[in-house]
Formats: structure tokens, C-alpha cells, sequence
């Protein structure tokens, strides 16, 4: 026995462990050359200077500990937002008491390491200052070996308020500098937070602190693996060259074989003897393996790991050890010249790949609330809506280790933006080391994801420099230092420490400093509908190399809404409802929006469910068109995909991860082929879209329906869709097409199918829906038991539009949902994650409506 733990420790191994019978029921092998003490029980926290402790999660962070100590209530709940901003102005103590085996103590180093401290944080080992922190995205770890006892180790730790610590900086500055989306006293660009912590405009204002990832106690003695990196050099689908970098902390000089070695023995393994110095030693090992599997976007491909262990030798016994799962695969961000402009697209193992995906921002106001189940219904949700890229964007946090396995199982490429958006930010010596720590810690726990495809300096700095006004409004100085960070540290450390993947300065850019957003180069983002209340239509104008960003608001479901609000909070302009509505204008533009396109809704809650429709409506007319016009465009990333608390927001996904008519809407206009019918000066164009490597046979019927059912015109085309295509397959000419017609009750379906399975369908209405004399459809409903659990079958004799199944139970979804039902249609759907409802009382709950039923 080498060491034990109080019962109120929990040790967990790294690497090599192996854990026998014990006193205390933990304990381990004594071949252990390293061993991991996790410090996450026992602690208390208080507020400083109170007498009074409580007990404190960690990781965690204070706002949830308040809330668990019944100290607050619901942060989320009504208006409680506005009542709970002392907590940011107010200093905070965590503190916790350790006992240690003195055999834990005869590690040769023993480390205190934070994976992550939110964010101003003075902490105290037995009543020492042993480290100042003031930067939450990095790793800190400090020596502590010579400061440990067997009995009463404590911890304090000392949160500043981020507020209060930055306050008397900015008196010192001749101007400040812009933060639009905080909604306080504009400290945010001075601190290394999660800048939506300060508010958002989807996102409250909650200035949290707190030990928000591990901590834990490090002993090893001889050689500790720091890092493990595979660098891609040359893959290709006959040959995969890489190397594993091993990066190995020594205590002192050694020598030792290190031995890389794949548990499917893919390639033999490889051996190198090296003799090591005191302190930090990089080692490069090659490695070739001939016809690799490689791992692919969702839609191209499998997604396949080699499972890659790298084991550290001393006379023949294994003193370290660590492992990867690895995905081989090139990546090129490709920008070259051509007849309109330079191109901006992802190639993956030479195949150029569309992007399809929306942007990503923190799951939770409290990061620390965000399980592996939410992160997997979240990202699952994604990939189920065909998307293959989502952008991580800078105005949150670099996320959990978790976030990026997922997106590398589900094939959800990252563009992982660096935590910067909307703000300029100092560029003093101290600040800059902070922002360069923090980017070389970040590339290097990240950089082994397949999925990361992207590294991006910030979100809208630049575009808000040059066409925001504040080049005109602060001093040179300012963009100088902005120079600093985006076009010196963070591109030299990707170079440094992931040279195989690209850099790109700020979301949107056109990499040339001077002309962000541009349609001929680089990436867009488009704003004019929504900001200035452009029409849907203007979508069609544009035409971007790349649209990182697009987006309409939505109200989430009653049943989000209901979670915060008291019935008479249920209207849209009450006090409580605008408190989760953060867009200053947000109503008023969904509203004109509404009215410029549909009747009346008839009441709140028909308010609620025609703004998404709206919004999905609004998406599908942009991401369709996007889709078309490839390979001029390459990319659709739409704002947002999901929420961090319940609120009117651009998302398709609410808080509770209940989908929008959004999100379903996405699932189809992103199907790997989609059939897209659009008016174009005069002319119905039909086009089909394929993301597809391989030819596809298809048929395509286009008919021309009555509202109740009548078939009025047809066209049958048979066709061989090429990949990565996008072609007018059917051309008509609209008033030929109509004539005789009433167009406000006739529709245009597209109907594309293979071996008469369906593969896409798509309608097209000739008027706005406001004009549409749309019947009243008479939806039957049944529901039945099926090998698969609980089916629904619908189907009425006229249209009914966006149908509407609704389930007042947390964690149910349908397989289809805010879909039109074609006359004479019998559509099934599918009830997903059932729990343990009995089909009588789903069929007593289910309510079916459809668009007609919610307006006046
Ligand atoms: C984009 C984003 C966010 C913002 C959104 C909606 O510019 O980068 O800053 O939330 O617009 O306004």
C-alpha cells in the first residue's frame, strides 16, 4: 500500500491504476508511478466576511451553490434576474479540509492543479498564497509537494468580484472600450470570462465565480506525461503519416523507451529511446499506417478512432502511460481564386464539404449544470437535423472535453472560435501573456479532435471596428492592440501548436483586414434581415462564399414558458416575459414580421407557435437558398442552436432542449439531398441539392394540388443527381403554370423519391400565407403500439399546415413535428424517448392542431 485517502476523497487513478482491497475500500497497486487525488468533497462557502459557511459543490460555481443553499431562488425564475446582481459586486470564500496518507507524500512531486477557476482567485494552501489567478479558460498548476501535511490540509480560495476588481482599472484608461452586449458597468473586455456571463441579448447577466472544473492533487515521481499530440502530416486513403508528440515532465535526467502502440494493432509498435532532462522534453515519434480508415464528416463517411496508447519505460517497466482516440483524416480550408472571388470552403480527405450546422453557444448560464446527457441530447439533436458543422462561438466558453468527443463520434465538424465577441480588448504586456497562455493551453487540450476544423480569433471584432463606427470613434491604439491578439499571438500560437489546421482572424472576415463581410471572399455574416427588418425574400439576394451567421427570433413552447412564469406572466409584453426577452426591439420585429406574412395569431399561446413557425419559415428560405447556390456558397451556419437559459432567442433548440419548429424544419432542409422548388422572375425553378459522394437515381414528382387534394397538373422526371450538386432539374413557367387557378388555393408539390421510398419533399404556396385561403382541415389522429414503441397516424382530406403534435411531458419528442399533411396523406410519426407512458394516457394527452387553428 502506497497510499489511502479519507473517506471523504475520492482518488481516481489516471493511467495506471490498479486498484485492490483496502482498509478505507480505496486503494491501489504499488507499481503506481503516478496518482491523482481529486479534491471535490467537503468544501463550504461563504461570502467574505460572513461567519456563516455552507456547503459548496465542486466543481461548481456561487450562484448554484445559493440556489442549493436555499439562499436565492430560481435564478431563471420570473424577474429574479435583476434581484440577484449583488451576488457579481460581492466577494466569495470556498474553502475545504484534506487528509493525506504519508505515503501520498513520498511522491517525489506533488501538484495542485485547477482545470479551470472562474476567475479572479487568490488561493491559499494551509494558509499560504500559493497562486493568483485571472483567467477561467486555462489549466494552473503549482508545486506544492514541500506544503502538504498527513492531517488538516486546507484550501481557501478567495473570488474578487470580477466587477469591483476591474472598475478602478477603467478610471485609470483615457477611453473605454466597447462592450454593446454588457449590461453593466462594462468591465467584460478587461477579464478572461465567459464574456456572456456580463449578458447577452439571448442571454441574462449572471457574473458568477467559482471553481467551475477539477481540482485535484498530482503525486508522480520520476516521468509524467504532459501531453500527448498527433500531429497529421500526410493522409491520404493509402497511407496515414503522423506523429505522436509526447510531451514529458522529468524530475530529473533519465532514460527511458518510449512505446506508441495501437490496441487494434493497425501498426507495429513503434519504439524510441530517450534520454531526458530535468523539466519539460518534447519527443516526436513517427508513425505510417498503410490503408487507414478514415474518419469523416456526418454524411460522408464513417467515423472511425484508432485507439492510440503511448507508454513511458524504465528498465522495461511501464512508468507512464496515457491514450488517445484518434481520427485520421486532411483537412484544407480552401481559398482559392475563381469567377467570384476566392472560394472559402472545408475539404475533408479531398472531398469539398458543404457545411450545414448553426452556431453553438453555452448550454447553461452556469456551464458547470451542463451534464454528459444534456451535451448528448443537445449534439445528438444536431446531427439528427443533418447537421455536420456547428460554430463554437466566442462569446462563450471553450467547452468540456465532452462537447468535442461527442462532435467526433456524431461527425459534427467544430469551428471553435477563441473567447473574444463584440468587444475591443486591452493590449498591456500582463493582459497579452494571459490571452497567449490561455490560447496555447486550449490548442493543445483541443487539437487532437478530428472534429475541430477551424480556429477562429474572435466573433465580430473586426466587422465592428471598420463597420460599426468605432474606427472612427476610439484611438489607433486600439486596433494596434487588437493587431496584437488576432493577427500576432493567437495565429503564431496555432502555428506553433497546431500547424495542420487553419487560422481565421474573426468571424466574418475576409482575412485582408479591411473588408469583413465581403460576399467574394471569406466568411458573412448576414443581419439585414432581423436588425433592419429586411423582408425573408433578401435572403435570396445574397450571395456569401461562406454565412457563418444568420438568424431569426422565437419564442420557446408554453411548457418551457410555463417553467418560468405564473399564469398571469403569460402574455408577451408582461414584465416577466420581456425580462426573457433580451433583444431591446425583439417583439416588436417578430410581430411585424408576423403580420407582414400570416393573419392574426389569436392568442398567446397561438403567438408562441406562430413565431416559430415564422422563424423556420424565415431559416428554410435562407438555408435553401444557400444550398443552391453551392458551390459558390459553401456554408450555412445559422443563428442559433441552442439556449443557456428558457427565452426568446434565435435558437431552434429551447434551454430544456424541446425543439423549435425550427430545429424540424432544419432536419429537412438539410437532408443530405434536398428537393427545392423557388420563383425566380417568373419562372418556377426546381432544383435538387446533393451532398451525396455518389451518383443517386431518383424520380421526382411536381404536382399541382387543390387544397383539398385534387390533383391539378403533374410532371414526372426521372433523374441521376451528380454528387455534390446542385441543378434547376424542372423549369416552369408560373402563369402557365396557374392559369385557370386560383393561387390562392393551389400549392406546388415536389415529391423526390428512390425506389419509392421518399428521399425529400417540398411545397410551394404562390401567395403568403396571409392571403391563402387555407380550409379547415379535419386531422384524424391515431395512435397505436408498434414494434417501436407508441406511432401516431395522421391524415385529413385538405391541407393542414404545420401540424402541431404537443406533449405536456418533459423529455418527449416526435419523430416529425410542424409539418404540412398533404390531402389524402397518411403520415406517421414516431413518439422518441417515451419514458413510461401508457398509450391510453398519451392518447388522452396528445394534442394535434395545425396553423389554422391558432389565428383569429
Ligand atoms: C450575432 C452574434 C451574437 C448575437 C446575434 C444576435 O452577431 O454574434 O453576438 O447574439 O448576432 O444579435
Amino acid at each position: 500500500m502506497r497510499a489511502k485517502t479519507c473517506l471523504t476523497f475520492i482518488v481516481v487513478m489516471l493511467f495506471l491504476v490498479v486498484f485492490s482491497e483496502s482498509t478505507n475500500g480505496i486503494s491501489q497497486d504499488s507499481s503506481r508511478h503516478r496518482m491523482i487525488i481529486s479534491l471535490h468533497s467537503g468544501w463550504k462557502f461563504r461570502q467574505l466576511g460572513s461567519d456563516e459557511w455552507k456547503p459548496a459543490e465542486v466543481p461548481g460555481c456561487v450562484h448554484t451553490d445559493l440556489l442549493a443553499a436555499g439562499d436565492i431562488g430560481d435564478p431563471f425564475f420570473r424577474d429574479n434576474e435583476k434581484r440577484l446582481q449583488w451576488i457579481g459586486k460581492t466577494d466569495w470564500e470556498y474553502a475545504t479540509e484534506f487528509e493525506l496518507d504519508s505515503d501520498f507524500l513520498e511522491y517525489q512531486n506533488i501538484e495542485l492543479v485547477f482545470d479551470g477557476l472562474d476567475t479572479y482567485a487568490k488561493v491559499y494552501l494551509n494558509n499560504t498564497l500559493i497562486l493568483k489567478t485571472d483567467n477561467m479558460f486555462r489549466r494552473w498548476r503549482i508545486s506544492c509537494k514541500s506544503m502538504l501535511k498527513t492531517s488538516k490540509n486546507t484550501i481557501r480560495i478567495h473570488f474578487e468580484s470580477p466587477i469591483n476588481k476591474i472598475l478602478p482599472v477603467m478610471t485609470k484608461l483615457p477611453y473605454q472600450l466597447p462592450a454593446g452586449n454588457d449590461q453593466g458597468e462594462k468591465t467584460s473586455p478587461f477579464t478572461r470570462k465567459a464574456p456572456y456571463h456580463f449578458g447577452w441579448d439571448w442571454g441574462p447577466r449572471f457574473v458568477t465565480c467559482g471553481i467551475w472544473r477539477p481540482v485535484y492533487l498530482e503525486g508522480w515521481d520520476q516521468v509524467r506525461i504532459d501531453d500527448l499530440y498527433f500531429r497529421q502530416e500526410s493522409i491520404s486513403e493509402d497511407n496515414a503519416g503522423f506523429s505522436a508528440i509526447v510531451e514529458l515532465a522529468a524530475s530529473g535526467p533519465a532514460t527511458v523507451m518510449i512505446e506508441v502502440m495501437d490496441s487494434k494493432d493497425s501498426f507495429e509498435v513503434t519504439r524510441k529511446k530517450v534520454v531526458l532532462k530535468a523539466g519539460t522534453n518534447s519527443v516526436a515519434i513517427p508513425v505510417q499506417i498503410d490503408k487507414p480508415i478514415l474518419w469523416w464528416p456526418s454524411g460522408f463517411g464513417e467515423q472511425h478512432f484508432y485507439d492510440i496508447r503511448v507508454e513511458i519505460l524504465n528498465d522495461g517497466e511501464v512508468i507512464d502511460e496515457a491514450s488517445e482516440k484518434i481520427g485520421l483524416r486532411s483537412l484544407e480550408l480552401r481559398r482559392e481564386p475563381d469567377q467570384w472571388g476566392e472560394s472559402f470552403e472545408f475539404v475533408v480527405n479531398g472531398i469539398p464539404v458543404f457545411a450545414k450546422g448553426a452556431n453553438w453557444i453555452p448550454a447553461d448560464s452556469f456551464p458547470v449544470r451542463v451534464t454528459p446527457e444534456r451535451y448528448r441530447l443537445l449534439l445528438e439533436s444536431c446531427a439528427d437535423a443533418n447537421m455536420n458543422m456547428l460554430r463554437v462561438w466566442g462569446g462563450g466558453i471553450y467547452e468540456d472535453d465532452k462537447f468535442y468527443k461527442l462532435c467526433d463520434e456524431l461527425g459534427i465538424m467544430v469551428w471553435q472560435d477563441f473567447m473574444f465577441s463584440c468587444s475591443m480588448y486591452p493590449g498591456d504586456p500582463e493582459f497579452l501573456e494571459g490571452v497567449r497562455e490561455e490560447a496555447v493551453w486550449n490548442v493543445k487540450r483541443l487539437r487532437n479532435h478530428p472534429c475541430l476544423v477551424l480556429w477562429c480569433g474572435n466573433n465580430e471584432v473586426e466587422t465592428a471596428w471598420f463597420n460599426w463606427g468605432w474606427k472612427e470613434r476610439f484611438p489607433k491604439q486600439v486596433w494596434t492592440d487588437y493587431e496584437k491578439i488576432f493577427h500576432g499571438i493567437l495565429p503564431e500560437v496555432c502555428a506553433v501548436y497546431d500547424p495542420s489546421r487553419p487560422y481565421w482572424p474573426s468571424s466574418p472576415s475576409s482575412n485582408r483586414k479591411d473588408e469583413p463581410n465581403s460576399p467574394s471572399m471569406g466568411d458573412v455574416h448576414y443581419w439585414d434581415v432581423w436588425h433592419s427588418a429586411r423582408p425573408f425574400e433578401e435572403y435570396r439576394t445574397q450571395f456569401p462564399r461562406f454565412m457563418s451567421e444568420y438568424g431569426f427570433q422565437a419564442f420557446p413552447s408554453l411548457e418551457t414558458i410555463s417553467t418560468f412564469t405564473l399564469p398571469e406572466d403569460r402574455n408577451i409584453e408582461s414584465e416577466v416575459m420581456t425580462a426573457h426577452q433580451k433583444h431591446p426591439r425583439g417583439n416588436q420585429l417578430i410581430r411585424e414580421y408576423m403580420l407582414r406574412r400570416y393573419p392574426e395569431p389569436k392568442d398567446f399561446e397561438s403567438f408562441l407557435y406562430l413565431s416559430q413557425v415564422l422563424q423556420a419559415e424565415g431559416i428554410k428560405i435562407a438555408a435553401e437558398h444557400l444550398r443552391r447556390i453551392k458551390p459558390r456558397c459553401m456554408g450555412s451556419l445559422y443563428w442559433q442552436a441552442n439556449d443557456c437559459w428558457p427565452v426568446a432567442s434565435w435558437s431552434g433548440i429551447d434551454y430544456f432542449g424541446r425543439w423549435k419548429a425550427l430545429h424540424y424544419y432544419a432536419r429537412r432542409f438539410y437532408n443530405d439531398i434536398l428537393v427545392s422548388p423557388v420563383e425566380e422572375n417568373g419562372k418556377i425553378a426546381i432544383y435538387v441539392v446533393s451532398d451525396k459522394r455518389e451518383y443517386v437515381q431518383a424520380e421526382l414528382v411536381t404536382s399541382l394540388l387543390s387544397f383539398s387534394g385534387e390533383q391539378l397538373k403533374a410532371f414526372e422526371s426521372n433523374l441521376e443527381i451528380k454528387p455534390g450538386s446542385s441543378e434547376v432539374v424542372l423549369d416552369l413557367d408560373k402563369t402557365e403554370l396557374l392559369a385557370g387557378q386560383d393561387s390562392r388555393s393551389v400549392f406546388m408539390h415536389c415529391f423526390l423519391t428512390r425506389d419509392g421510398e421518399e428521399i425529400s419533399s417540398n411545397l410551394l404556396f404562390f401567395r403568403r400565407f396571409r392571403e391563402l385561403s387555407l380550409p379547415k382541415p379535419n386531422v384524424r389522429v391515431d395512435c397505436r403500439e408498434s414494434e417501436n414503441g407508441i406511432e401516431i397516424l395522421l391524415s385529413s382530406e385538405k391541407l393542414a399546415k404545420d401540424v402541431y403534435l404537443e406533449l405536456d411531458m418533459p423529455g418527449m419528442r416526435f419523430s416529425d413535428n410542424f409539418f404540412d399533411l398533404l390531402p389524402g396523406e397518411v403520415k406517421r410519426v414516431k413518439l422518441i424517448s417515451r419514458g413510461n407512458i401508457e398509450l391510453e394516457d398519451f392518447r388522452s394527452e396528445l394534442k394535434v392542431r395545425s396553423l389554422v387553428d391558432f389565428i383569429a
